[in-house]
């Protein structure tokens, strides 16, 4: 039997986890034993009897820095990583996408770092080949909220956790494409109607209409994402190339 996909968080707030994890698809596949989540208490490794986990910068400064010796101790409390991807959530990480968090997803689980107050002494990232993954261009209280988010993200994707159906979802986002719009009863909603070719029952389309409005959209919000989807498309057969328009 393998074992489950574990993620185990070094933090000093245990008691975020699971959180919001604990619920819905993620919850249920936790109660499942489809994934596991271990926590590692941070100040439980401090070696003073203040329990002491920050000191002040050197080279001076606002805030206070995690201290190398303590975070050190809480990483090597976490159960051997046997393969999985060692993680620190910071601001000026990697940005994660998608094909990340399905790598992520096929391997054994992830060890995922929190920081608080100014961040880690940097000599802990590097004595660990920590890579340092980035949730978006802003600065959170720490890195919990992320590693939430990053957790849901690879255990939506996890065998069984959620039906065949929505996972080719990811299908769309995976062709590098935003999602189109969605839409359910009632067909009119404060004289707001619903696309005429979603209720013609005509699949195709349906279909093409869809591909349609995701490329609109990512052409609109995301021209990163849209190059990118272009000069990938451009290698592909002539009938799958997106419209130039
Ligand atoms: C704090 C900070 C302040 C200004 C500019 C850059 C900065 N980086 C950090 C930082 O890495 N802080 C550490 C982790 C400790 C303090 C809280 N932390 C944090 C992680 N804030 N925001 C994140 C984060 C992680 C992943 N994706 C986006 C934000």
């Amino acid at each position: 039997m393998t074992e489950p996909w574990t993620a185990t968080v070094v933090t000093l707030f245990p008691e975020m986890f699971p959180g919001p994890l604990a619920h819905s698809l993620a919850g249920r596949a936790l109660a499942d034993g489809l994934w596991r989540l271990a926590t590692v208490d941070i100040r439980a490794h401090a070696a003073d009897r203040h329990r002491t986990v920050d000191d002040a910068p050197f080279g001076g400064g606002p805030g206070m820095v995690m201290r190398p010796d303590v975070v050190d101790a809480a990483l090597r409390a976490a159960p051997a990583s046997n393969g999985a991807a060692r993680i620190y959530l910071t601001p000026r990480g990697r940005p994660l996408d998608q094909a990340r968090v399905r790598a992520l997803g096929a391997g054994p689980g992830v060890t995922l770092l929190c920081g608080r107050f100014e961040g880690i002494d940097d000599r802990v990232i590097d004595a660990h080949a920590l890579e340092e993954v980035s949730l978006g261009d802003y600065v959170l209280s720490g890195g919990e909220p992320a590693a939430i988010a990053l957790l849901d993200a690879c255990v939506r994707l996890l065998p069984g956790v959620i039906g065949s159906a929505e996972a080719l979802a990811e299908e769309t986002f995976e062709a590098g494409l935003l999602e189109y719009p969605h839409f359910t009863r009632p067909a009119d909603w404060c004289g707001r109607r619903v696309p005429d070719v979603l209720l013609s029952g005509h699949h195709e389309r349906v279909r093409a209409w869809r591909r349609d409005e995701a490329e609109r959209l990512t052409r609109e919000r995301r021209p990163d994402l849209w190059r990118r989807h272009v000069e990938t498309a451009a290698h592909a057969a002539p009938h799958d190339r997106p419209r130039k328009d």
